[in-house]
């Protein structure tokens, strides 16, 4: 029989969702048809871990560049059952409704303020990239973490690709719209797509990392494929999963989670122990699979990095 141990920042992360909405979550979700998918769930999950059929399964693994190693990443069990995946449905388990996210054919349109406008196929990157093996943290804005060995490639290398013009501020980032790939685009909840933004010197910055893989193989659909962002200084949601437009603009992009709930989910957000979230501590992190909580560090332990990046902007709201 299954035990399900409940976390104490399950709390939160229930509070994560708008007080009035949550209120009506359930009905919602009857509504968009998860009451149904429970039945099916068994075979489904089995499918949604393998990402065997995956056509560019054979490039995997890449060499770990060792400026970006850590130890003890967290179990591959753990880190592909436990995602916050909206498009895919709600809760941790997104896992189980991965098997929906086709991800050929798939193309990435790059647009905007660029001299390069293009649409790549997810396959042609993958051949023209660098493809690298990074072990980075993620902070969760909810308070859990994770250590994940990555393959992918610095997004300044996709950056170079489209050669900005100088009046391109924000790169902005959109997942995808087709509810075939994600019945959770089906709630309400949510003003869809999912979206984020960063600043050009964010974006160029040797840490932002554009992610194929993980675990030496290619992403599994949970995870994001066939393409996400890794932004490890910043809270989780900042990297966006599954992307198909990479947009340069002149404006700062209002995220997903900025049009909900501004005054908790804003632009910058910066991992920062001391600032708390509106309803809960940042201080400490329950890394996932581990047995006690952990002190967090500024910028998620890259202050070195990228603190330089703030500087002159002291009067942002950089850590919420
Ligand atoms: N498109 C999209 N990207 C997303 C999310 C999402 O729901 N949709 N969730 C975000 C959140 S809140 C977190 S913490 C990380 C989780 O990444 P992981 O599941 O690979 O650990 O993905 C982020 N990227
Ligand atoms: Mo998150």
């Amino acid at each position: 029989m299954l035990i399900r141990r409940r976390k104490g920042w399950e709390i939160p992360e229930r509070d994560a969702t708008p007080e009035t909405v949550w209120l009506n979550r359930r009905a919602l979700l009857a509504a968009a048809g998860f009451a149904g998918l429970g039945l099916g769930l068994g075979p489904q999950s089995a499918r949604a871990q393998r990402v065997d059929g995956d056509p560019s399964m054979a490039l995997y693994p890449f060499k770990r560049n060792p400026a970006f190693d850590l130890p003890a990443p967290t179990a591959e069990s753990e880190a592909t059952r436990y995602n916050n995946f909206i498009e895919l449905g709600p809760g941790k388990s997104t896992h189980r409704y991965a098997a929906s996210l086709k991800v050929r054919p798939w193309t990435i349109k790059i647009d905007g303020l660029v001299e390069a406008p293009q649409e790549i196929a997810i396959d042609d990157l993958l051949k023209s990239a660098a493809l690298e093996e990074r072990v980075y943290r993620l902070r969760c804005v909810e308070t859990w973490s994770a250590v994940i060995p990555w393959t992918g490639f610095p997004l300044k290398a996709l950056v170079d690709r489209a050669r900005p013009l100088s009046s391109a501020k924000y790169v902005r980032f959109e997942g995808f719209s087709d509810v075939k790939l994600g019945a959770g685009l089906r709630s309400r909840l949510y003003p869809w797509p999912y979206l984020e933004g960063i600043t050009m010197a964010e974006a160029t910055n040797d840490l932002a990392f554009l992610v194929t893989g993980a675990y030496g193989k290619p992403l599994p659909g949970q995870m994001g494929a066939p393409l996400r962002l890794a932004l490890p200084w910043k809270y989780g949601f900042k990297s966006i999963k599954s992307i198909t437009k990479v947009s340069f603009v002149a404006d700062r992009p209002k995220s997903l989670w900025e049009q909900l709930q501004p005054d908790e989910y804003g632009f910058w957000a910066n991992v920062n122990p001391a600032v708390a979230h509106v309803r809960w501590s940042q201080a400490r992190e329950e890394p996932l699979g581990g047995l006690t909580r952990v002190p967090t560090k500024l910028f998620n332990g890259y202050a070195e990095q990228v603190a330089h990046l703030y500087k002159g902007l002291e009067n942002e709201k950089l850590y919420t």
